[in-house]
């Protein structure tokens, strides 16, 4: 099963640590094909690489690639935001992790999506379970 993982960047690098975790934990069940993205060492300013219409061709190649896109919408990233909206376009199951208790809401614009399920948890090890019937529930091209 090939994974895509969507986590903030340019819209701050606070939670890059759990996303860590959480691919460490998708890897358990494929390929995840944007490991980068809980790299610790990858700052919000995100220019030390290669130019932006490479990185956006290339993440959509690999969009276009993946059986799942799987993002954690908490922190707040334009980024992510557009990744889902491109994943729902292509027909992709979609799942998306939102912290309870985080200081925003989750917007209505991914909250409302019928082609988008949420799961809304508070820490890594509930996560699991749900993570992996959506997993699960999914048909894959391998
Ligand atoms: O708006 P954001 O930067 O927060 O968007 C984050 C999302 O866009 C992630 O889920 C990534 O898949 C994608 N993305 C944004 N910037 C990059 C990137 N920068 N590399 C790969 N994917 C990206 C290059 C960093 C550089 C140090 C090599």
């Amino acid at each position: 099963m090939k994974i895509y993982f969507a986590g903030s960047i340019r819209g701050g690098r606070q939670d890059a640590a759990l996303y860590e975790k959480i691919i460490e934990f998708l890897k358990t069940y494929g390929q995840v094909l944007t490991e980068h993205v809980g790299d610790l060492n990858l700052t919000s300013d995100g220019d030390d690489g290669p130019n932006d219409k490479f990185i956006h061709d290339r993440d959509m190649e690999w969009l276009q690639r993946s059986d799942v896109i799987v993002a954690e919408v908490t922190a707040v990233s334009m980024g992510v935001g557009y990744e889902i909206g491109r994943a729902v376009e292509m027909g992709k199951p979609v799942l998306c992790l939102f912290r309870t208790g985080a200081k925003n809401n989750l917007s209505a614009m991914v909250a409302g999506c019928d082609d988008v399920e949420t799961i809304y948890y508070s820490d890594i090890q509930g996560l699991k379970s749900p993570v992996q019937e959506f997993l699960f529930s999914i048909k894959t091209t391998d």
